[in-house]
C-alpha cells in the first residue's frame, strides 16, 4: 500500500514537472501583456515549470489568448529578446528534456499575425525525445537551423514573425512550444 502510493506521487511528480523547453537562443516569457491578455493563471502555469506542456496551462478564454501560439507569451514582453538572423546563417539552438516523451518536433517560421508557418519547417524530427532509447541522441539537446534565404521583405519588423519550436510527445499527450524573436537583416 505505502510503495503504490509513493509510486502514485512519485508518477505524479514526473507529470507534473519538468518536461523540456529551448534554453538558446533566449525564446519568450511569460510578462504583463500576457496577464493582461490570457491571465493570471496562465501566467502561473508557466512561472510554476517553464519546461510544462500547453495542456497544463488555462487560458481566461479571451479571443485574443491563444495558448497554441507561443504558450500565450506575447512579443510586448518579450521586445529585449528579439534577435537578428541573416539569410542563410546557421543558428544553434539548445533544448533541455528532463522528461523526454516521443514524438514529433519542429522548428518553423511563423507568421504571429496569422499564426501560419512561413514556407517549409527548418528543422523536422520524426521521432524526437524517445525515452525508450538507453540515451536521447546528440541532436535532440543541440542542434542548428538554417535561416531561409528566400524570405524577400518577410520578417523584417520585430514581432511580425517568430521562430517557434514545437514538439508533441504523442503516447503523453502533451504539446511543447518555445519561440525566439526575431528580425531577418537584409
Ligand atoms: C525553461 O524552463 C525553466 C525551468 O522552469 C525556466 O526557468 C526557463 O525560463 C524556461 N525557458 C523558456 C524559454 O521557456
Ligand atoms: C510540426 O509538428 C506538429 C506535430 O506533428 C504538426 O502538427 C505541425 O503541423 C508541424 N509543423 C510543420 C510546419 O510541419
Ligand atoms: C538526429 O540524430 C539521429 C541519430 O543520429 C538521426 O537519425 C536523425 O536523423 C537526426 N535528426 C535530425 C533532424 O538531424
Ligand atoms: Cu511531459
Amino acid at each position: 500500500m505505502r510503495s503504490s502510493i509513493l509510486f502514485a506521487s512519485t508518477l505524479w511528480a514526473a507529470t507534473a514537472l519538468s518536461h523540456g523547453n529551448i534554453t538558446s537562443p533566449p525564446a519568450r516569457q511569460p510578462g504583463p501583456v500576457m496577464q493582461q491578455v490570457c491571465g493570471a493563471a496562465a501566467v502561473s502555469a508557466i512561472l510554476a515549470d517553464g519546461t510544462g506542456p500547453l495542456e497544463n496551462i488555462q487560458s481566461n478564454g479571451a479571443a485574443d489568448c491563444n495558448i497554441g501560439l507561443c504558450k500565450g507569451a506575447q512579443f510586448e514582453d518579450n521586445q529585449a529578446l528579439v534577435q537578428a538572423f541573416a539569410p542563410g546563417e546557421q543558428v544553434p539552438f539548445t533544448a533541455e528534456l528532463p522528461i523526454p516523451h516521443e514524438g514529433p518536433c519542429n522548428v518553423s517560421i511563423v507568421d504571429t499575425a496569422t499564426n501560419t508557418v512561413i514556407g517549409q519547417p527548418l528543422l523536422v524530427f520524426d521521432s524526437y525525445a524517445d525515452e525508450n532509447l538507453a540515451q536521447l541522441p546528440p541532436n535532440n539537446t543541440a542542434f542548428s537551423v538554417t535561416m531561409p534565404t528566400n524570405l524577400g521583405t518577410s520578417c523584417q519588423v520585430p514581432g511580425e514573425c517568430t521562430m517557434q519550436w514545437f514538439w508533441f510527445g504523442t503516447a503523453a499527450q502533451q504539446t511543447y512550444e518555445n519561440c525566439v524573436d526575431f528580425v531577418m537583416t537584409a
